[in-house]
């Protein structure tokens, strides 16, 4: 089995700091987070900006800030959201694209997210993968919904996104595709061989799920982003925390975690 990547998704834009007080909101709380996780066995953070105010935002120079201060302290592959919230434009969406990390995230369609909508038309899928493509950016393939992999597949069809693919499950979200082991095995069996894919269980789900892809070989997502808490009714004490506890179950699973570089080497990114 491959060595096992470990995603830490430090912000995201909905969580606050009422439901989680540690949660990292500014740039250098951000790469201070990063680095921690790194440190844990994280070779990817996935990262959500925030404002002054504590807003989400999609502003390129705070993403340029956040991306210069996590490269300063260590070599964790820095994957900023091109999500962002349910209620930016596609045009501040896509904006880290031009900062050219290694990675970013490409949702691929529409959902249902809690309460609201989280709108991926087909002709904004195909712009923001074809200028992930153009800057040599590697997308990381968000899945909310089983049929999204078949708008996914569409987007390699036509050569805007390569193989190997990469995917994220992200199962639970309130409105989207639920969070059970036959979904996540539905998801897995519907990808191409060769591809790679991770695993974003919301909630209570990210530890069950995440136990289960690293049996699976496939690879794991924890972080404040999806889920605040270590156990019922316990808040977690960091990011680095969780990243902590899928290091151990690792181990006990008898799976090697990867470096970054490592990683990179997994996901056909040339540093
Ligand atoms: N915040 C969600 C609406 C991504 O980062 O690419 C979208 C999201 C996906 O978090
Ligand atoms: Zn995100």
């Amino acid at each position: 089995m491959q060595k096992l990547i470990i995603t830490a998704a430090l912000t995201g834009a909905e969580v606050t700091r009422e439901q989680q007080p540690t949660l990292p909101v500014t740039p250098d709380e951000i790469a201070a987070a990063a680095k921690e996780c790194c440190d844990a066995g994280a070779s990817i953070v996935h990262v959500h900006a925030r404002d002054a105010a504590g807003e989400p935002t999609q502003d390129i120079a705070v993403y340029r800030e956040i991306k210069e201060k996590i490269e300063a302290c260590c070599n964790v592959i820095f994957q900023p959201s091109t999500g962002g919230a349910v209620w930016h434009s596609p045009e501040e969406r896509l904006q880290p694209v031009e900062l050219k990390p290694e990675m970013s995230t490409l949702s691929c369609g529409t959902c249902n997210f809690g309460g609201d909508v989280f709108m991926n038309t087909e002709s904004y899928m195909e712009k923001f993968a074809a200028r992930m493509k153009e800057l040599g950016v590697k997308p990381e393939l968000e899945i909310f919904e089983r049929g999204m992999i078949e708008n996914a597949l569409k987007l390699a069809k036509k050569g805007l996104v390569e193989a190997p693919l990469h995917f994220d499950f992200v199962l639970g979200v309130p409105g989207a595709c639920p969070a059970t082991p036959e979904d996540l095995l539905l998801m897995k069996n519907a990808i191409p061989a060769g591809s790679t894919w991770t695993v974003a269980g919301i909630g209570r789900h990210e530890l069950s799920l995440g136990t289960m892809a690293i049996l699976m070989g496939g690879h794991v997502r924890v972080g404040f982003e999806d889920n605040v808490f270590y156990s019922k009714g316990v808040l977690a004490s960091s990011n680095a925390q969780l990243v902590a506890r899928m290091v151990r179950l690792a181990k006990e699973l008898g799976r090697e975690v990867a470096t970054p570089d490592e990683a990179r080497h997994l996901l056909g990114i040339k540093k």
